[in-house]
């Protein structure tokens, strides 16, 4: 599979739905933030982290009012759910510490500040919108857990 192109999009999914490729997503003003990557390991590192603003990409489709969470989908499958208010704080990061991210890299990367290290969503294949229920459970709509041996979640 060719991992080092920018070839792929990203599908933003409300009450429509819309693919953005990642040719488009270059050209988009982008927001700058600031973030603390902290994996469940112990390891952490702060850096900076630029690309379009969610609130931005996510207004390209149109946005259910009951909406609660939006989900972020990988090309690799994992997937997290955050509350839409912090989610709409994020940046789909196409750089990181002003340098372009590859695609072995996780471009492009879902990162918000304050969010833990493992739900920074790296190749962001797809952000959904969700209407939860009081008392429902997001963590029932994530998937962080995939299939492989090397994880330290
Ligand atoms: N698509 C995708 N994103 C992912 C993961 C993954 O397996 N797939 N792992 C997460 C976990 S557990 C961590 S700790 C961070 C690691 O980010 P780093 O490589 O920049 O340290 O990526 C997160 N994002
Ligand atoms: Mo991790």
């Amino acid at each position: 599979m060719e991992r080092s192109t920018r070839s792929g999009s990203v599908r933003l999914v409300g009450e429509t739905a819309r693919a953005v490729d990642h040719a488009t997503l270059e050209g988009l003003p982008a927001r700058e933030i600031s973030a603390e990557i902290v994996c469940s390991s112990g390891d952490r590192y702060r850096d900076s982290w630029r690309g379009p603003p969610i609130d931005r990409l996510i207004e390209r489709v149109e946005v259910p009012v009951e909406t609660t969470h939006l989900t972020v989908t990988a090309t690799d499958g994992f997937r997290v759910c955050i509350g839409a208010i912090d989610a709409l704080e994020g940046v789909l990061a196409t750089h990181q510490g002003g340098q372009r991210l590859s695609v072995d890299d996780g471009y492009p990367r879902f990162v918000v500040a304050g969010l833990e290290g493992p739900r920074t969503v790296k190749n962001v294949a797809e952000i959904g919108t969700l209407a939860l229920a009081p008392g429902e459970d997001p963590e029932a709509h994530e998937e962080l857990r995939l299939d492989r041996g090397d994880r330290s979640l």
